[in-house]
């Protein structure tokens, strides 16, 4: 039976960076998410005799959302639904999914990086046909949308048996309940040289793979130790637990710092992962170095053509704007354009679409390319298994190698973390008051070239976004970023991005902080970090 629920609109339901986050207790109160998913079915024009990927990094709350948001659409009249065993998927299994089954489109039931369980936080995002993150035009539609209802339609029926593969159906909507780990293991298959690899592996070659208790544990699995030969127990916390077993599952150094421990100790393995709840990020380390993402994403588009999925060259690499310019680098030596986006994958969707870029990158550990329409983080780990076992040389000789060639880019985000929201926006308005002023001043001995508000025109659709991060440029290729985060669930964060360009041959192996150290102070002084926040240190270091 059809039932229509009447209902008083939420206020406050408006996508951030990726999609919807709220603290989970929220997102369970009576009808919160009916509205949400009320929301995105009238953004796409409803979901009659549609068919949807369904699923998410199974935290606290998947299995119940899983449930409502089947019986919406059955109820709306959706043809088919695809959906993971046990309503599991990670977010680029789901855009592969969605393009594989030329689908209208997807659900993904997510915080991503936010931690887990009834206390912690919840989220759900759309994906377009294209596999990939609404734009802001859906997004805004979405918003809309959710301030206007005044009712939704639900199946009213017992749920469906999630745990059993194969077909089943809820009213007239046929439910196809598959293996999530099979469709994206066999996409890596076509992409990356798996013999060569296994017979790296088979010559000694080790690695450890955190999957922090988050959804990539069973393709971690699936690929590292089933099909490429790495032994049982390369892959750690590799079962999804609905509170990733307290663990913060943030691939950084902070967050992933058992793996960390791993690769600076004295028996470190050669290589070394960590991915975030829902897949798309990556963090790689070797042993006894740190990889930083914007140096990851420059070395893997340097290296890409070793790779068989990759090996006809790259048509461009695009990279988020508080990414360093260690990428544009490489792009200039491969004589390919490179493309500068506000942060969030939803904007890379064009440029990969028309064929402009093959690589997309992001400093937040994402990396990412044409194969799908989201970050990947078992495919970053792939290609770098693949230029390792090509190569054969270790993360610190092929880092060297790449700073020799191309210079390197100091770089580190500090994040300032449950800034009361009043005080961030203080310090921004502030910032974007001062713009005009900066240019010209010397501080810490460095002058300001330039200081702006990052707008962005995709050159793809011409939909233009503003408001997208103050930077602040200084002569010699030194740069300061802030920007507010849109993916937190509590006040607000503080990000201030900090990049420096060493030419080399000399001074290529400082430590990054040190080697930031004037621009750091410079960045707490130009903000008035202290006067707004009480903060004199960041939260987190990555
Ligand atoms: C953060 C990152 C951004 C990333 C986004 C979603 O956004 O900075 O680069 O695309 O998270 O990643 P923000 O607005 O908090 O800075 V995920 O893996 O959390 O979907
Ligand atoms: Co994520």
């Amino acid at each position: 039976m059809i039932r229509t629920i009447p209902v008083t609109a939420f206020a406050g339901q408006k996508p951030g960076t990726s999609g919807l986050r709220k603290k989970t207790r929220v997102f369970m109160q009576p009808h919160y998410l009916e509205c949400f998913v009320q929301a995105i079915f009238a953004s796409i024009g409803g979901v009659a005799g549609k068919t949807l990927v369904i699923g998410g990094d199974g935290r606290f709350y998947n299995d119940r959302a899983t449930h409502i948001i089947l019986a919406m659409a059955a109820a709306q009249g959706a043809a088919r639904a695809i959906i993971g065993q046990n309503g599991l998927l990670s977010t680029p299994a789901a855009s592969h999914l969605i393009r594989l089954h030329k689908t209208d489109g997807g659900m993904i039931l997510s915080a991503s990086h936010n931690p887990g369980g009834e206390a912690a936080d919840f989220g759900i995002k759309f994906n377009m046909p294209n596999g990939g993150p609404a734009p802001e035009s859906i997004t805004n539609a979405m918003f809309a949308a959710t301030q206007t209802l005044t009712s939704y339609d639900i199946y009213d029926a017992p749920a469906p048996n999630l745990a059993q593969i194969g077909q089943t159906a809820l009213g007239d909507m046929r439910i196809d309940i598959i293996n999530p780990v099979t469709a994206h293991a066999d996409l890596m298959e076509t992409l990356f040289d798996f013999p060569a690899i296994r017979a790296h592996i088979a010559a000694g070659f080790t690695m450890r793979f955190d999957a922090m208790c988050a959804i990539t544990g069973p393709y971690a699995v699936e690929v590292l130790e089933n099909r490429l030969g790495l032994p049982a127990g390369t892959v750690t916390h590799a079962t999804p637990l609905p509170d990733f077993g307290g663990m913060h599952p943030d691939p950084n150094p902070t967050w992933a710092h058992e793996l960390m421990d791993e690769m600076m100790g004295q028996n470190a393995p050669d290589f070394g992962a960590a991915s975030d709840g829902d897949g798309d990020r990556n963090m790689v380390v070797g042993a006894g170095i740190y990889v930083s993402p914007s140096d990851s994403l420059a070395v893997l588009a340097a290296n890409a053509h070793l790779a068989p999925g990759y090996a006809a060259g790259l048509e461009g690499i695009a990279r988020s704007m508080p990414t360093s310019a260690a990428a544009d680098r490489v792009a200039r030596a491969l004589n390919i354009p490179y493309f500068e986006t506000p942060t969030g994958w939803k904007f890379f969707g064009t440029l990969l679409d028309a064929g402009h870029a093959t690589l997309c990158g992001e400093e937040s550990f994402g990396t990412g390319s044409d194969h799908v329409r989201e970050k990947d983080g078992l495919w970053a780990v792939l290609l770098w298994l693949n230029i390792l076992a090509s190569r054969n040389q270790s993360v610190a000789e092929i880092m060297t190698d790449h700073w020799q060639t191309y210079g390197r880019n100091y770089y580190s985000r500090h994040d300032f973390e449950g800034v009361a929201t009043e005080n961030a926006d203080a310090l921004m308005a502030a910032l974007r008051a001062a713009l005009p002023t900066l240019p010209g001043q010397t501080i810490e001995k460095m002058t300001i070239k330039s200081a702006d508000d990052f707008a962005y025109t995709d050159p793809v659709d011409g939909s233009v976004t503003t408001q997208q991060g103050i930077r602040i440029l200084f002569a010699d290729d030194c740069r300061i970023i802030y920007r507010l985060s849109g993916t937190g669930t509590e006040g607000a964060t503080l990000r201030v991005y900090l990049e420096r360009y060493q030419p080399g041959p000399d001074n290529l192996h400082l430590d990054a902080q040190a080697a930031l150290a004037p621009i750091i102070a410079a960045a707490h002084h130009i903000a008035q970090i202290k006067v707004h926040t009480t903060r004199t240190a960041p939260d987190v270091v990555t």
